[in-house]
């Protein structure tokens, strides 16, 4: 299959481009770099010393025999360029995680709310109006998030995608309908990916455009099978408060000894999938693509569900280090419960990879290994969901 990576330089669109590259299928990859440009903003880097794209390239074509081409530009600005690409080279599947992805840094200012807005929301239909006016039947996997749900209502088992309701028609009788999730973003982030939602399904019900969406929780780990081969292959792994994600972030507090930083309670229940099983997820979706009529497909990428302050305290007994409850700089619930349905993944083959102590024990020596690189001026979390909060 051809598939082209949109956001290929990223945590998830690295790994993914390398595993679809070893599994045989043609890769090429788009990305405009923004996201080592806004470390640069933000004057920190990735803990782990990941190399320019051409290097990265390069040590994967020694490695692995396999050549993966790279298109430097925006899919937001550039749609010719774009369309152009999608014309000449024909991809059976376009993968997209070409946005901003994280909370904290949509909520920064008003720059960065505006900045996440167009650039979320123009990837995203740039990339399905070229796939029309290409003609082709392009199938398009987008990675969404769990977000979307606003992380469930006591008791209730998030679906995928879709709720059954029933609906009063005029003669009293009730009606069977099946409607999109009721959209709940906690952030203007999270918000972009609820808008994503619809484009999807207005493209699909007025075009047929093939769409998977993938409803993915907070992704934990670095490396995959492929990335691993070589250093000069290595995955990203975000720590700063913009950034860096819970688990992997506490697992670099740890490995330098800085007290875990809960927020709140830290009664947050969240959903989590290491990086290996993502790029294994992607996989399935590219080789289990909706028929020509379907409805969008949206899937719950997520294998196993936590409370915060459970994962902090089960990082502290395995490592000493102490805990910190800080005031929560976000506006989201102290306590929530969180269950997921996730059959079709488990259905298709996804055998989840857990959070047992042996990968977090890989995840750790990563971050022992490459913690003279942290900066712990970094680590505090200074993006404030309420302007009230600023400091
Ligand atoms: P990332 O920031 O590491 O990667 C995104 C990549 O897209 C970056 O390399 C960036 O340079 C590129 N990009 C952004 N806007 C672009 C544009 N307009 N044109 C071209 N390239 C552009 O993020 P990630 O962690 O790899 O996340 C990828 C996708 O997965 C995101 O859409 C995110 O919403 C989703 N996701 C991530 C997580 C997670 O925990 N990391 C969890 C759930 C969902
Ligand atoms: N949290 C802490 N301490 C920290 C960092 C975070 O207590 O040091 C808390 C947050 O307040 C929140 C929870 O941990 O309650 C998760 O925060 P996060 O930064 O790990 O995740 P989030 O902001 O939700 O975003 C991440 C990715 C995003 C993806 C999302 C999936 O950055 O791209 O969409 O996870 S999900 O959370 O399932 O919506």
């Amino acid at each position: 299959m051809k598939v082209l990576i949109l956001g290929g330089d990223g945590f998830c669109g690295w790994p993914t481009a390398l595993h679809l590259s070893a599994q045989g299928h043609e890769v090429k990859i788009v990305d405009n770099l923004s996201r080592r440009n806004i470390d640069n903003e933000l004057e920190c880097e990735s803990l782990t010393p990941i190399k320019p794209m051409g290097e990265r390239l390069k040590a994967w074509e020694e490695v692995s025999g396999k050549n993966i081409d790279f298109y430097n530009f925006n899919v937001a600005k550039n749609y010719q360029r774009m369309l152009d690409l999608i014309n000449e080279w024909q991809p059976h599947a376009v993968v997209h995680f070409a946005e901003q992805r994280a909370a904290p840094y949509s909520m920064k200012s008003s720059t960065h709310k505006r900045y996440t807005v167009d650039n979320n929301l123009n990837a995203t239909n740039n990339l399905l109006a070229a796939v029309v006016e290409s003609g082709l039947d392009i199938h398009i996997v987008h990675l969404g998030t769990m977000g979307v749900y606003g992380y469930g209502t006591a008791g209730v088992k998030i679906p995928e995608g879709y709720l059954s309701v029933k609906v009063e028609a005029e003669n009293g009788e009730l009606l069977e309908n099946e409607i999109l999730y009721p959209p709940n973003p906690g952030s203007i982030y999270h918000l972009t990916k609820t808008q994503d939602q619809l484009l999807f399904m207005y493209y699909n019900k007025n075009d047929a455009v093939r769409v998977t969406d993938l409803h993915q929780g907070i992704v934990w780990g670095t490396q995959t099978q492929e990335t691993k081969l070589d250093e000069r292959l290595i995955n990203r792994f975000d720590y700063d408060g913009d950034y860096g994600t819970v688990l992997n972030r506490f697992l670099m507090q740890a490995a330098v000894n800085y007290p875990l930083t809960v927020h709140g309670t830290g009664g947050q229940t969240r959903a989590f999938i290491h990086i290996q099983d993502t790029v294994r997820c992607i996989q399935i979706a590219l080789e289990n693509p909706p028929k020509s009529k379907d409805r969008v497909h949206i899937y719950n990428q997520v294998t196993e569900t936590h409370r915060v302050r459970e994962l902090a305290q089960m990082i502290a007994d395995r490592t000493g280090v102490s805990i910190d409850y800080l005031d929560n700089p976000r506006n989201e619930a102290d306590e929530n419960d969180l269950h997921v349905k996730n059959d079709q993944f488990l259905k298709l083959g996804l055998n989840p990879t857990t959070l047992s102590q042996g990968l977090l024990e890989e995840v750790t020596e990563i971050a022992e290994r490459y913690s003279y690189r942290c900066n712990e001026k970094l680590i505090p979390c200074r993006s404030y969901w309420n302007s009230n909060k600023v400091t």
